[in-house]
This record gives C-alpha cells, structure tokens and sequence, in this order.
C-alpha cells in the first residue's frame, strides 16, 4: 500500500485529504504538534481520526522534520501545515517566516538527503501574487506578495521549484485559491460569517458579525473538491505547478449576502465606508457592520484564478459553485448553533 505523510493533517485541507487518500487506500501518517489537549476534531467529525498514524511533528523543530522523514521515507509527502492566517502574519511576521519558508528548505534538504524518491507537494497561495496583478492569475503571473504571510510562501514556493530544477526532486506547488468548508478554522472570513449568521439565525444573542474590509474580492472554492487536485499532481510524470481556482471571484460583501439569503435573512446594505452595515428587512436586527480595525496594513483587492492548466494536464475541475458552498456552511453552522 503507498504510504503518505501529511504536515498540518488537524487543520481544513489536512482532514479531507487524509479522507482522500485513506479511501484510495493509502497508509495516511499525519504530523501533529504536542498541545496540551490533542486537537482531533476534524478528523473525528469525518470520521477518520483511528484511521491515521499520528506522529510528533513541529516545523519549527528541524529535528522533528529530520526524524520523519528518515523514519517513515512515504511515498508521497504534502506539506500543508503552516502559520496559514494572513492578517496575523502582521503581528507573527519572525514565526509566520520560519514556518512557513525556512521549514520548507528543511523539509526539501531532507528530502535529498534521506529520501529522495518520496513525491513531495507544497501549499503555495493565491496570496502569492499580491496586489498589482493582472487577472485572472496564472502559473505566468509575477509574484508581488503583500504579506509577510504571502512572502514566505513565495520563498516556499521558489525553494519547491528549485528542488525540482536542481536536485530532480518530484515536487511540486500547488497555487491553491481560498477554499473554505464546514471545517474551516473560524478566523477565516466565511465561516466567520456563517458561523455568526446561524447563531443570529438561532435567535441567540450573538450580536452582528464585526467585519474588516467588505469591498475585497476573492476566488472562493470548496476544500472537498481542491484536495483530489494535490493527488493529482504527485501521480503526474514530474513535478509541477498548477494553479487551483473556480475561475470567479465574490467580494466579502456579497458572501455575506449569500449566507444571509440561504439562512432566510433579507439583508439591506446601510450606510457606507466604515460606517456601513446590514439590517434585516424584517425585524430590523443588524446582521454585520464594519470594523476599520479589522482591515489589514496591506490589502490584496481582488484574486481570481486561471486553472487551465489543472484542467488540460490533471484533468480536475472544481464542483461546488461559491452559493453550494455558503450554503453547505451554514447548513453546517446551523446545526451546530442548535
Ligand atoms: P489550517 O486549517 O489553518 O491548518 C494549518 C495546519 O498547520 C494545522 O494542522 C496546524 O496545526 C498546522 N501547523 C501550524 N503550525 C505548525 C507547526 N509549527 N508545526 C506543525 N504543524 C503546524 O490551514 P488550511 O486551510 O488547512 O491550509 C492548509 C495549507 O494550505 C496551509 O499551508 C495554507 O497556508 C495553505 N493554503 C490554504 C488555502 C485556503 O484557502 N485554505 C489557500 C492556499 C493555501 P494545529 O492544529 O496544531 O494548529
Ligand atoms: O478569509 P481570509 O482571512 O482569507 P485570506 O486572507 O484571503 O487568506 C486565506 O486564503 C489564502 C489564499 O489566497 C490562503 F493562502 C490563506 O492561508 C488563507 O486560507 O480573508 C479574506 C478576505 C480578506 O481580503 C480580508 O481582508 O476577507 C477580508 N475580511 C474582511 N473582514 C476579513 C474580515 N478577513 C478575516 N479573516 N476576518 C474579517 O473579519
């Protein structure tokens, strides 16, 4: 049986790949930071969490990446544990770097040391191009990262594909574009909302959702369909990088929209700016308002991806449009708000 080794398998994408792959048979290993009380939720709600191995695993520990990989030698190993929240990226800029850049040299040295037949994928980011780009992007499009977040996955990301180019390491980048799910880390602006709407919904005190800036685009997907794209990538001849992307971008605003219709809200924009924010029509009861708090030091506007070539050389193409997916969350978030 093929044997994976998945950095990160407690967040999002961890879970449903470690899904993904123990139902293509895969013997699954997962890394796992000591905390003081094991974080297994995800895995447990879809049902998987006796299926994996977990091991001791911390990126900012080069004798834990050592150990794995000269212990376990997998197949195929996917690294997409990180520092993955943007806006603390600011405030974590030391940490943000060293997990998420340094550890990845580490990982690839590693790799060409002890196990250099092992298939390797990195989670790179949409956050990589930054502000002044063209759209939509693609594997061509310059990489201006505009957040101490965005610029160390873009060191990741050359490291990746210098492994590649210099040592003929199998690895590859994955461009992946926000994807969101019921399973989502509740910081994240979707499930920020969706998780807030329900319990509005619920009748519960909750109170609006505090929201940063309203006005920002992005190419939003479900993590469900985006993992089977990281599989695919390592079954290819070599490595390479692809973008992962529905093709259409949505601002915060209208998202928030979304999850308000689908819970049977009618939202009405009020005021503007920083003074903006949503009433329901029919009780009056504010749903969210803006915050300038929460608005970054730096803001990418817009980010909308070019998957062509996911689509002509891996054959994948997401499912879920962006409505499938506020929906499936707040569905999710309702039931949880009971
Ligand atoms: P996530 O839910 O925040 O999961 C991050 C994972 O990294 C968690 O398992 C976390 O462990 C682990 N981790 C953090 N620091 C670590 C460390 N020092 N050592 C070992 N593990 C550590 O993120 P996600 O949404 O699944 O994203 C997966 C990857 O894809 C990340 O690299 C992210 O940057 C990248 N990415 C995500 C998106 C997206 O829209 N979701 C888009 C593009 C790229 P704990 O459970 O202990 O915190
Ligand atoms: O949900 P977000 O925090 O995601 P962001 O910053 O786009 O990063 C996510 O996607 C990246 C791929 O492009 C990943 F690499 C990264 O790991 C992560 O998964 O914010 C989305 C947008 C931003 O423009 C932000 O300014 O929503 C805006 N926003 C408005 N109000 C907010 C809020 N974001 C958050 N987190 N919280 C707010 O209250």
């Amino acid at each position: 049986m093929p044997t994976a080794f998945i950095t990160g398998i407690t967040g999002q994408d961890g879970a449903y790949l470690a899904r993904f792959l123990l139902q293509k048979g895969y013997v699954v290993h997962g890394g796992m930071r000591r905390i003081s009380q094991p974080r297994l939720a995800r895995l447990e709600s879809l049902g998987i969490a006796r299926h994996v191995q977990l091991h001791e695993f911390d990126l900012l520990e080069s004798g834990s990446i050592l150990r794995a990989i000269r212990m376990l030698q997998p197949d195929e190993l996917y690294n997409l544990a990180a520092q993955s929240h943007v806006a603390t990226s600011w405030e974590l800029p030391v940490l943000t770097a060293h997990t998420n850049a340094l550890a990845v040299v580490e990982i690839l040295d590693a790799l060409r040391l002890f196990s250099p037949g092992t298939r390797f994928y990195q989670a790179s980011t949409s956050e990589m191009f930054g502000q002044d780009t063209t759209a939509p992007q693609s594997e061509a499009t310059p990489l201006r990262p505009r957040s101490p977040y965005g610029a160390a996955k873009v060191h990741a990301h050359h490291a990746t594909v210098n492994a590649r180019e210099s040592h003929g390491l199998h690895a590859s980048s994955g461009i992946l574009f926000n994807h969101e799910s019921p399973l989502r880390g509740a910081e994240f602006v979707t499930r920020k909302i969706t998780r807030g709407l329900a319990r509005l919904a619920r009748g519960q005190d909750a109170g609006p959702v505090v929201l940063g800036n309203l006005d920002a685009r992005r190419d939003w997907g479900f993590a469900g369909d985006y993992v089977p794209a990281m599989w695919r990538m390592l079954q290819e001849d070599a490595g390479g990088d692809y973008v992962i992307a529905t093709g259409r971008t949505t601002s915060v605003r209208e998202f928030a929209c979304l999850a308000a219709d689908a819970l049977g809200f009618e939202p009405e924009i009020i005021g503007d700016g920083p003074g903006e924010a949503a009433v329901d029509r029919a009780d009056g009861r504010c749903l969210w308002r803006v915050s300038p708090a929460l608005c970054r030091p730096g803001e990418i506007d817009m980010l909308q991806g070019d998957a062509s070539r996911a689509r002509e050389a891996l054959g994948w193409a997401p499912v879920l449009q962006v409505e499938d997916l506020a929906l499936a969350m707040v569905r999710a978030d309702y039931d949880d708000a009971a």
